[in-house]
C-alpha cells in the first residue's frame, strides 16, 4: 500500500486553500516543477525557497502571464526546475508560504499503485476482503454474484417496446463502471485496453512494475502479473457478454428514426449489464434489489470487444495459450458479426444506467481491425485499417466515444508491426503532442489542455493527453513530452485554481465525497469515504446536470465549475475510464526520464 499518504484523515480537516498552487504529492528531482501564483499584480514577484532547516536554497521572480480565462485568475509563473536535490521544501511568494512539498524520484510508485487498486475495489460478484481492501473498512460483501441476466424487454423511456430474447447470459464479474453499478462494455472497453495497453507498455521495456504479488490482489501469488490479473477480470466480463452463435435479436438498424429488424445476432455483444430503474445513493452492491437486465446489443460494444480481445490474444500467447485462444476466437467472431451489423446504435433511451450512446462507430472498426492486425498480421485486417478513414488521421485523445488514438498508438508501439504503418502512426502521434504542448503556452496553469469548455470527466481528458504525450516521450526520447505529463499530473494534484488534489489519499486537500453508492460517507457516516487512488471526474462547465452543479451554472470560470460533493454527479463521479489514465500516467513517470527502446 501507499506509503506517502498524505490522507485528510491523518491531518484532520483539509488546510484552507493557498493562493500558491501546486502538485500537491510534490516533483520528480530530473523533470519541470511549476508553481501557479494567483495575484493580482502584473510586475515579476520574488521568490524563495527554503529547505527543512529554513536555509534559503533557491530565489528568482515569477513570470507574470496574465488574465486567465479558464481559471478567472490573473496567474504568475514560478519555475522551480533548479530544484534537483531530493528533500522537502517550502515556497515562499507575494507575503504567503506554501504548505511543504517533496522532491523525490519514487513520487509516483505510490500513487500508481493506488490507482491499480481501484480496479479491485470495484470489482463486481467477489467479496472486497479486509486482507486485500487496504483498510477494513472499504471490505465489503460482494454484490450482484449470481447475475444470470436477462434481456430487457418492454417499453424504454419513450414508450418504444422491445421484444427481448430467448436466452440468459450468465455475466457475472467485471468491474463497476463508476458510482453506479451498471457494467458496461463500451466504456469497459477503453478502460481495459488502458490497462493492457500499460502492460504491453512497460514489457516491451522490460519493466514489470506491478509484478506477481505486488498488487495485494486476491491472485497475487498465481505466477501472473497482477496488471494482467486485473485486466483478465474484466476481459472476461465482455467475452461474457457475447451473444452466443446462431442467436437473433430485434433492433434498430440504421441512423435514429431507426426501424426494428430482427437480425442474426451471434457474435455481438450487449452494450451493458444494469439496474432497470436507478437506485438510491448510499446503496452497497450487495444491497442492490433492482433486476439486473442485458441491454441490447451495439456495433460499438461488439467493436469494443474485438479490440481488447484481439489485445488480450496477443498479450497472453506465452502466458496463458488457453486464454489467448479464446480471446482471439472471441474478437474474430465479434469483428465479423459487426461487419454483418454495422449500424446498431445505443438509443440513449433507458433509465437505471448510462447511455454511452455514439452513432458514428468508423473509429471503433479502425480499432478493432487495428488491435486484429497486430495480433495477427492477416493481409485483412490490414486492408480494413488503410480503408478507414482514420487511417493517418490526425490524432485526438481517446475517450469512451472516440478510440481512434487506442489503434494509432497500438500500431506505433506493439512489436513487429512493419514500418509501413508503424511510422506514419508515430508521426501522427507525436505531432498530437506537439499541439497538446503548444496548448500549454496559451494556458493559464501551462497544461496540455487549452480550452473554456469543460466537459464531463475533464481530469480524464487531461490524463489522457498526458498518455498521447507519454507516447511521444517514449518514442522519441524528449524530456519535454515527460514534462508535460508532470504538468498534467501537476494539474490534477494540485496546481489548479481551487488548489484542490482530485485524487483521493493523495495530496493535503485530497478528494473525500466522490458520487459513489459505496464510499458515501458523506451521506451515511458508517460508510467508508474513498480509498486512495481514484480520480474525480472534474471540473465541468458544459453537461452541469446534477443539483450541485445546476446551482454554479453560469457563476463558474471553467476550472473552478467543481464541488468535493456527492450530490455533484456530473463533477465528482468516479469512473473507471478515468482511472485508467491516472494509472498509465502515474506509471509512465514512475520512472527516470532516460532515453528508452523504441527505435525511430
Ligand atoms: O445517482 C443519480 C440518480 O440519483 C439520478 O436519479 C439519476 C438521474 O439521471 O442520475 C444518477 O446519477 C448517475 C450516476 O449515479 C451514474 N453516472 C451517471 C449519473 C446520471 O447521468
Ligand atoms: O463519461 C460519460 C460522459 O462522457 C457523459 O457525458 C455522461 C452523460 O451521459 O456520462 C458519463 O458516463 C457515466 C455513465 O453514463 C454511467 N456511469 C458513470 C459515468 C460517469 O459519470
Amino acid at each position: 500500500m501507499p506509503i506517502l499518504l498524505v490522507t485528510a484523515a491523518s491531518i484532520g480537516a483539509a488546510p484552507p486553500p493557498s493562493a500558491i498552487h501546486l502538485n500537491q504529492i510534490g516533483f520528480l528531482p530530473d523533470a519541470s516543477k511549476r508553481a501557479i501564483v494567483a495575484d493580482a499584480s502584473t510586475t515579476p514577484l520574488p521568490w524563495q525557497v527554503r529547505d527543512v532547516d529554513d536555509v534559503v536554497v533557491a530565489t528568482g521572480e515569477t513570470v507574470p502571464v496574465g488574465d486567465d480565462a479558464a481559471s478567472g485568475d490573473h496567474v504568475h509563473l514560478v519555475d522551480l526546475s533548479r530544484l534537483t536535490e531530493p528533500g522537502a521544501y517550502r515556497l515562499s511568494v507575494a507575503g504567503e508560504t506554501s504548505r511543504p512539498f517533496v522532491v523525490r524520484a519514487d513520487l509516483y510508485a505510490p500513487l500508481a499503485a493506488a490507482a491499480l487498486h481501484y480496479f479491485y475495489q470495484t470489482r463486481a460478484g467477489i467479496a472486497i476482503e479486509p486482507r486485500y481492501a487496504g483498510e477494513p473498512r472499504w471490505a465489503r460483501p460482494a454484490g450482484h454474484v449470481k447475475e444470470i441476466a436477462p434481456c430487457f424487454s418492454g417499453a424504454d423511456e419513450r414508450g418504444v417496446p422491445w421484444v427481448g430474447c430467448d436466452y440468459r447470459l450468465d455475466v457475472a464479474g467485471g468491474w463497476y463502471d463508476a458510482g453506479d453499478h451498471g457494467k458496461y462494455v463500451v466504456n469497459g472497453g477503453i478502460a481495459l485496453w488502458t490497462l493492457q495497453n500499460l502492460y504491453e507498455r512497460e514489457a516491451r521495456a522490460n519493466r514489470f512494475p506491478f509484478a506477481d504479488g505486488r498488487g495485494n490482489l486476491p491472485e497475487s501469488g498465481n505466477g501472473v502479473d497482477d496488471l494482467l490479473d486485473e485486466a483478465r477480470w474484466e476481459m472476461r466480463f465482455l467475452l461474457a457478454m457475447q451473444i452466443p452463435d446462431g442467436a437473433r435479436a430485434t433492433v434498430p438498424v440504421g441512423a435514429a428514426p431507426a426501424a426494428f429488424r430482427t437480425i442474426d445476432a451471434g457474435g455481438m455483444a450487449h452494450q451493458k449489464v444494469a439496474d432497470r430503474r436507478w437506485t438510491a445513493l448510499p446503496t452497497r452492491p450487495a444491497d442492490d434489489r433492482e433486476d439486473r437486465l442485458l441491454y441490447p446489443p451495439t456495433t460499438a460494444a461488439t467493436l469494443n470487444l474485438a479490440a481488447t480481445a484481439a489485445q488480450c490474444a496477443r498479450i497472453w500467447r506465452t502466458i496463458d495459450p488457453g486464454f489467448s485462444a479464446t480471446c482471439l476466437d472471441s474478437a474474430r467472431r465479434a469483428y465479423a458479426a459487426a461487419q454483418r451489423a454495422p449500424q446498431v446504435y445505443a438509443t440513449n433511451s433507458f433509465t437505471g444506467s448510462g447511455g454511452y450512446g455514439d452513432d458514428d462507430v468508423s473509429d471503433e472498426f479502425y480499432w478493432a481491425a487495428t488491435e486484429l492486425y497486430a495480433t495477427t498480421h492477416e493481409p485483412l485486417f490490414a486492408a480494413a485499417l488503410r480503408r478507414s478513414p482514420w487511417h493517418v488521421a490526425a490524432v485526438r485523445a481517446p475517450d469512451w466515444g472516440h478510440v481512434a488514438a487506442a489503434g494509432t498508438i497500438t500500431l506505433a508501439t506493439v512489436a513487429g508491426v512493419p514500418a509501413s504503418e508503424a511510422t506514419p502512426a508515430r508521426r501522427a502521434l507525436i505531432a498530437a503532442a506537439d499541439g497538446f504542448l503548444a496548448e500549454e503556452a496559451r494556458s493559464g496553469y501551462r497544461i496540455p489542455y487549452a480550452t473554456l469548455d469543460y466537459p464531463w470527466g475533464s481530469n480524464a481528458v487531461i490524463l489522457n493527453r498526458a498518455m498521447i504525450l507519454g507516447v511521444a516521450q517514449r518514442l522519441t526520447g524528449t524530456a519535454r513530452y515527460r514534462d508535460g505529463m508532470v504538468d498534467a499530473m501537476d494539474y490534477v494534484l494540485g496546481r489548479n485554481p481551487l488548489d484542490q488534489s482530485y485524487v483521493s489519499g493523495f495530496g493535503a486537500r485530497p478528494l473525500t465525497n466522490p458520487h459513489h453508492r459505496f464510499w458515501a460517507h458523506q451521506l451515511d457516516a458508517t460508510l467508508p469515504g474513498p480509498p486512495p487512488g481514484v480520480v474525480s471526474g472534474g471540473p465541468n462547465s458544459t453537461a452541469m446536470a446534477d443539483p450541485i452543479a445546476a446551482k454554479m451554472k453560469g457563476s463558474c470560470a471553467p476550472q473552478r465549475c467543481w464541488t468535493d460533493d456527492i450530490r455533484a454527479y456530473a463533477l465528482n463521479e468516479v469512473a473507471i475510464n478515468w482511472n485508467a489514465p491516472l494509472l498509465w500516467v502515474a506509471s509512465a513517470l514512475d520512472q527516470p526520464g532516460a532515453r528508452t527502446t523504441h527505435r525511430r
